[in-house]
C-alpha cells in the first residue's frame, strides 16, 4: 500500500575493515562532526568501491565522514520489488517509481536535520545542473548529504518536485547511472573537509583557484627517453620558475579551456570561488582536436 514505509533490510553502514577487529558502525555513532552521506541506489554492492582507497578511504575508517548506503528495492511495496514501470506517453525504456522513490528519500531523512541547505537531497541525473567546485564547497560546509542514483530513463518528475531534490549532473557524456556520478561527487565533497587533505594536497588547491589549469610537472631523471627537464626549473631561480609556470598555465588555459580564460580575463577582481570552474561547460573536445604541444 502507498504511504505505508516498509522495514528494510538495510544494507547499513560502511563498515570499515582496515582495523584488526572492526566493529558494527551504526548510524547513532558517527563520530560528532562527521560528514554524513546517504546512498539510494538500486545497485548497493557498488558501494563504497572506490571510495574505500585512499584518502576518502582512509577518511572513512577515520570516521571524518560516513556511508549509509540504501537499496531502493527495499521500498518496493511488492513481492517482485518493482522499482520502475512503463513512460507514461509511450517511448523506450522504464521510468523508476514515484511512490518507491519517495519511500526511500523519506526514509533516509527520517533522522537528519530539517534545513536543506544543510543536508540536500540530490538526484545524480544527466539533465542535472553540472557540478562545480562552488557547489562542491557548499555541500562540504553541510552536514551530509543524501543522494538518489538513478538507473533507466530517470525518475518520475513528481517526486523530484515533492521532495524538492535538485538535479546535478557531472558532465556532457553519457552513463549507465547516477552511481559512479555519486562517487565522483562524494570525492570532491570529502576531500575538502578537515583532517582528509595533507598539506601538500592543500596547497594545490590553492594554485587551482586562481581559476587556470596547471602548468607541466616533471621529476627525475632529469633526462628520461631524451627528454629533458625544462632548463629554468633547474635553475633554483625561484622568481624566474614561478614565472614559467604562470606563462604556461596561461598558455594551457587559453587552449584547452577559453571558457575558462575568458571567466579569467573578464572578472579580474571576483572572488575565487565565483571563478573557479563556476559556469564552465564541460566540452573537452569543442576547440577541436588540436595538439598540447602545439600553441
Ligand atoms: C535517451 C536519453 N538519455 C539521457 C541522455 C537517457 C539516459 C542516459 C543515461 C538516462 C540516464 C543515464 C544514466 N546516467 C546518469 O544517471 C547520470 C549521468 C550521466 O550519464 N552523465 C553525466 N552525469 C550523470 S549524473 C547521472
Amino acid at each position: 500500500m502507498a504511504g505505508e514505509s516498509p522495514k528494510p533490510r538495510s544494507h547499513g553502514m560502511f563498515q570499515p575493515r582496515a582495523s584488526a577487529r572492526p566493529r558494527p558502525l551504526m548510524p547513532g555513532q558517527a563520530a560528532a562532526g562527521a560528514f554524513r552521506v546517504k546512498v539510494l541506489t538500486i545497485l548497493p554492492e557498488m558501494f563504497p568501491g572506490a571510495l574505500a582507497a585512499s584518502l576518502t578511504g582512509k577518511a572513512l575508517t577515520a570516521r571524518i565522514w560516513s556511508l549509509e548506503v540504501l537499496d531502493i528495492r527495499e521500498f518496493a511495496g511488492n513481492k517482485h520489488r518493482t522499482v520502475d514501470d512503463t513512460p507514461a506517453g509511450g517511448g523506450p525504456g522504464l521510468v523508476m517509481k514515484p511512490d518507491v522513490v519517495a519511500a526511500a528519500i523519506d526514509h533516509a531523512q527520517a533522522d537528519v536535520p530539517e534545513d536543506r541547505e544543510r543536508w540536500p537531497v540530490i538526484y545524480l541525473s544527466p539533465r542535472g545542473r553540472p557540478l562545480t567546485q562552488a557547489r562542491v564547497r557548499e555541500l562540504a560546509a553541510g552536514a551530509g548529504l543524501t543522494l538518489l542514483c538513478g538507473r533507466f530513463e530517470g525518475v518520475d518528475q513528481r517526486v523530484l518536485e515533492a521532495r524538492e531534490v535538485e538535479e546535478v549532473s557531472i558532465g556532457d557524456f553519457v552513463l549507465t547511472g547516477g552511481e559512479i556520478p555519486a562517487m565522483a561527487l562524494i570525492d570532491a565533497v570529502v576531500r575538502l573537509r578537515p583532517g582528509v587533505l595533507g598539506n601538500a594536497e592543500s596547497i594545490e588547491e590553492e594554485s587551482f583557484s586562481r581559476g587556470l589549469l596547471e602548468h607541466p610537472h616533471y621529476t627525475r631523471p632529469q633526462v628520461w627517453e631524451g627528454r629533458e627537464i625544462p632548463e629554468i626549473l633547474l635553475s633554483g631561480h625561484h622568481a624566474k620558475i614561478a614565472e614559467w609556470r604562470l606563462s604556461q598555465a596561461t598558455r594551457l588555459t587559453k587552449q584547452r579551456r577559453p571558457d575558462l580564460w575568458r571567466a579569467h580575463t573578464s572578472d579580474e577582481g571576483a572572488a575565487d570561488g565565483d571563478r573557479e570552474l563556476s559556469d564552465a561547460p564541460t566540452s573537452a573536445t569543442k576547440g577541436g582536436q588540436t595538439k598540447d604541444r602545439e600553441r
